[in-house]
């Protein structure tokens, strides 16, 4: 077998074996996101080559046995020798690192999406088993693989007039912690995808069930169909503007609308993935805005030659927006290389997004009124929260430490080694109280429903007592004036029930984080604690389980001898029950919640908080039949 092996095989080998040995270095991790992430390469794969013009549809199937298939209708995976490596072409897609994009060619492909963007024999390396089926050139063809070994070559196995390519993969459990695919996470992606290829067919199947559930996702109104589902909920303030163009290899796509909401909403993305980082197109947008509505004003004299101009935070205020740029060579910057870098697209979008305002406003001068009133105002309010704050400024520093009274601090000085519990009401504040390690763990008790973040301009947020609380407690102030050196506790632990009111305070907590202190989530000091759902005896040992699965597990099928009791409220447990299952370091499980998280809050947020009642109820109802949709 050994003496059978090419340098060149060898060379391939090497270049599979390394994905295995660090598989993050590929896909980010071999937990939740990386097994996600999969799916992802394989999808990536098959808009690619919708954007060359020839899948019209894809579906991911997930299977019973944790395997997926992701199938689109292309022109299939070419299956001829590949004059190089003397193999199938198929072949050295699925085996060899990085072949992926090395069909310039005949392919004629446009970008190239994906975040990892490492190709699809990375999915093959990470996989037990994995079948890839083309149809092409009037056959179907088969390969399979192990672990990105081929154990059988290409074979036709039947005839077909159709073309395409299928891929069935089963991640290996000897790389991934995580085993389950998720419904929610796959289906956010795959709508996301759809809006932004716009007419493209995407078709999520579940097959674990016992009955199979199945979404598609199609939008010939592409971004602006995606400012539309966005803006469901919100009461809009004039149709949808946007624009589409190419300049200079810049291909951009615009979609925006005011609502009567008080926050932005602005996705962005290069090549199909979120740019959360922002980045030039968002940069440029932004800038765009804020020129046109200043523009605008000035003409019409509602700004006066020399009155100063409205800020560009004023001019998101209330704006949902889908900025979306393809390109031939991404740069993509920041921490999470989720900023895109390129200079000249900045410029481009800036044009674009003035140009077609401009002529917006000069054509609805009625739309454009409303939109310069809502900006202004929001100029004002802004003024008018700034005034409040360094009011309150100057009461905190005649009070001597103005640490609120509710609060329960902790003995150590060290905001590293300090953790802030905001809990639900005051009775598990108390329990929780009594749970706490003093030295380290301070308590903030929060009561009912704080106030309602969204509807509210700035001005009204402050004068919530709780609210106020929060932050001198917190020490960094907020908005503008946000200050992380000043962050009095590295963890700010969101500790709430699994109940309806528990996910309204988690969602406004999150929502004024991402609002007004967001850097304290992009640095990620905001956790949310998961205490246990179960508790489980058996004689005089004790277990916890927090999830149904885990329940499974402890008690296996029967669960005869266990006494289980279910945890409805943090209420239920005692303070050493709390301490032990949920605040002390060790046992604990705590959910970092990342900028998307919050993102997402914020969209609950809109559904729970908008001045349309029917779909706060259409939401609530929905609750009722899954609280997991509710985790933030
Ligand atoms: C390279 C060249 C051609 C198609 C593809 C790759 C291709 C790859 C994947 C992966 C998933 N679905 C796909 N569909 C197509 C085009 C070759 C030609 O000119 O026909």
């Amino acid at each position: 077998m050994t003496t059978a092996y090419t340098g060149e095989a060898i060379e391939v080998l090497r270049g599979l074996e390394a994905v295995r040995k660090r598989p993050s270095m590929y896909i980010g991790n071999t937990s939740e996101r990386g097994l996600h992430q999969l799916v992802y390469e394989a999808v990536d794969n098959s808009v690619d080559e919708a954007l060359a013009g020839h899948a019209h549809s894809l579906s991911v199937t997930l299977h019973a046995d944790g395997s997926v298939t992701v199938e689109d209708d292309g022109r299939g995976i070419p299956v001829d020798i590949h004059s190089e490596e003397k193999k199938p072409a198929v072949e050295v897609v699925m085996t060899m690192l990085h072949a992926g994009g090395k069909f310039g060619k005949g392919g004629g492909y446009k970008v190239s999406g994906g975040l990892h963007g490492v190709g699809i024999s990375v999915v093959n390396a990470l996989s037990e088993r994995m079948t890839t089926r083309v149809k092409r050139d009037g056959h179907v063809w088969e390969m399979k693989f192990e672990r990105g070994t081929t154990v059988q070559k290409l074979k036709k196995v039947e005839k077909t007039d159709r073309t395409g390519t299928l891929q069935w993969f089963k991640p290996d459990p000897e790389i991934f912690e995580a085993r389950e695919f998720h419904w929610d996470v796959l289906q956010k992606r795959l709508r996301e995808l759809a809006f932004l290829n716009r007419g493209l067919s995407i078709t999520l199947r579940d097959e674990r069930g016992a009955e199979p559930r199945e979404r598609t996702f199609k939008y010939d109104g592409g971004i602006v169909s995606f400012v539309e589902w966005l803006n469901e909920k919100r009461d809009p303030l004039h149709p949808i503007v946007s624009t589409h163009a190419e300049r200079d290899g810049v291909d951009v796509e615009v979609a925006m609308q005011y609502t009567d909401t008080y926050t932005d909403v602005l996705h962005s993305y290069a090549n199909n993935i979120n740019t959360i980082e922002g980045g030039m197109h968002l940069l440029g947008f932004r800038t765009a805005v804020t020129n046109a509505i200043n523009g605008y004003a000035r003409k019409r004299g509602a700004l006066k030659e020399n009155d100063g101009s409205v800020s560009t935070d004023d001019c998101m205020e209330g704006l949902t927006a889908v900025i979306s740029v393809k390109l031939q060579e991404p740069q993509f910057e920041g921490q999470t290389k989720t900023k895109l870098g390129n200079a000249k697209v900045r410029s481009i979008v800036y044009a674009l997004v003035n140009e077609r305002l401009e002529f917006f406003f000069e054509e609805n001068p009625r739309y454009a009124r409303a939109i310069v009133d809502k900006v202004m105002q929001a100029q004002r309010a802004r003024e008018a929260a700034k005034k409040a704050r360094d009011l309150s400024r100057r009461k905190n520093a005649l009070e001597g430490s103005g640490l609120p009274g509710k609060l329960v601090d902790c003995k150590n000085n060290d905001p590293r080694e300090s953790e802030l519990f905001l809990v639900e009401g005051d009775s598990a504040g108390g329990t929780a109280k009594g749970g706490r390690d003093p030295n380290t763990q301070a308590i903030l008790p929060l009561r009912g429903k704080i106030l309602n973040v969204w509807k509210t301009r700035l001005d009204k947020v402050l004068a919530n007592e709780e609210i106020r609380t929060m932050i001198t407690a917190l020490g960094t102030s907020f908005g503008d004036e946000f200050d992380l050196s000043k962050l009095r506790y590295h963890k700010i632990i969101i500790m709430t029930d699994a109940d309806v009111d528990g996910s309204h305070i988690r969602t406004l907590l999150l929502t004024f984080f991402y609002q007004q202190m967001r850097p304290l989530i992009e640095e990620g000091h905001v956790f949310i604690a998961q205490p246990p759902l179960y508790g489980i005896r058996k004689g005089k040992q004790q277990w916890w389980a927090f999830s149904e699965p885990e329940l499974k597990s402890i008690i296996g099928e029967d669960g005869k001898e266990f006494v289980v009791q279910q945890y409805k409220g943090l209420g239920e447990m005692d303070a050493e029950q709390l301490a032990q299952t949920t605040m002390e370091t060790g046992n604990r499980r705590l959910k970092k919640i990342s900028v998307e998280d919050a993102d997402e809050a914020l969209q609950v947020f809109a559904d729970l908080m908008g001045e349309k009642v029917e779909p706060r109820k259409q939401y609530i109802f929905e609750y009722a039949k899954s609280v997991k949709n509710l985790d933030v």
